[in-house]
């Protein structure tokens, strides 16, 4: 059975891994053709080196790398730090990681904050299935604007 990993923090203030395990769970094939492996780590800093454990070690063929920058400067730093470790170890294993962050500045509301965070991450858990199973869906969106947890900013005129 094909793998799809996912990785989260326990500093995130949302479980953000849960809502990609249920988001995938409904998705065709579940439990046949595919299932969810799931990692917890600290905090976002430690998402890569999961990453790539997942990939090397767990052989899956995507993953979706959850986590919750927080609001101040050096939480910024860290996100950056972040992101680059994720960026270095989907390069180097040859495989997607799909970073799906939220950032504590986002969304000051609370329930607002709760929700985008349910849409970001359900979307890159839909677009983690896409890239192994149905790459023609995310062709037909090409330039189209997507974007998850917001509105769609949709194509230009012309
Ligand atoms: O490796 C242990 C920690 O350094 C690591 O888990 C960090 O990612 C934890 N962390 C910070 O140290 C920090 O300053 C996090 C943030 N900010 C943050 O904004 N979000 C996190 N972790 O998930
Ligand atoms: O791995 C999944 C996403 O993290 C990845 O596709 C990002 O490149 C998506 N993205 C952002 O998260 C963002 O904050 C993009 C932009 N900004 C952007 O300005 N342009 C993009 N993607 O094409
Ligand atoms: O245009 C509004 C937002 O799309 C823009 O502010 C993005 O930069 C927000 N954003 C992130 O900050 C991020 O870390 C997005 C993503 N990740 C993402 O994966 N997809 C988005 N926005 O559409």
């Amino acid at each position: 059975m094909d793998r799809i990993g996912v990785v989260d923090t326990m500093f995130a203030r949302v479980d953000m891994g849960s809502i990609a395990e249920n988001r995938l769970a409904g998705m065709e094939g579940f439990g046949e053709r595919f299932k969810a492996v799931r990692r917890t780590v600290p905090g976002i800093r430690d998402l890569a080196v999961a990453c790539r454990q997942l990939i090397e070690r767990e052989n899956c063929e995507v993953v979706l790398a959850c986590g919750m920058p927080g609001g101040d400067d050096l939480d910024r730093i860290r996100a950056h730090e972040a992101s680059q470790g994720i960026m270095m170890a989907q390069v180097l294993a040859g495989k997607h990681v799909l970073e799906a962050f939220v950032h504590a500045q986002e969304e000051p509301d609370p329930v607002k904050f709760t929700e985008l965070c349910r849409q970001r991450v359900g979307a890159h858990a839909v677009n983690a299935y896409w890239l192994l199973y149905a790459p023609e869906e995310l062709r037909k969106r090409a330039g189209q604007g997507v974007r998850q947890g917001g509105p769609d900013a949709g194509p230009l005129p012309g």
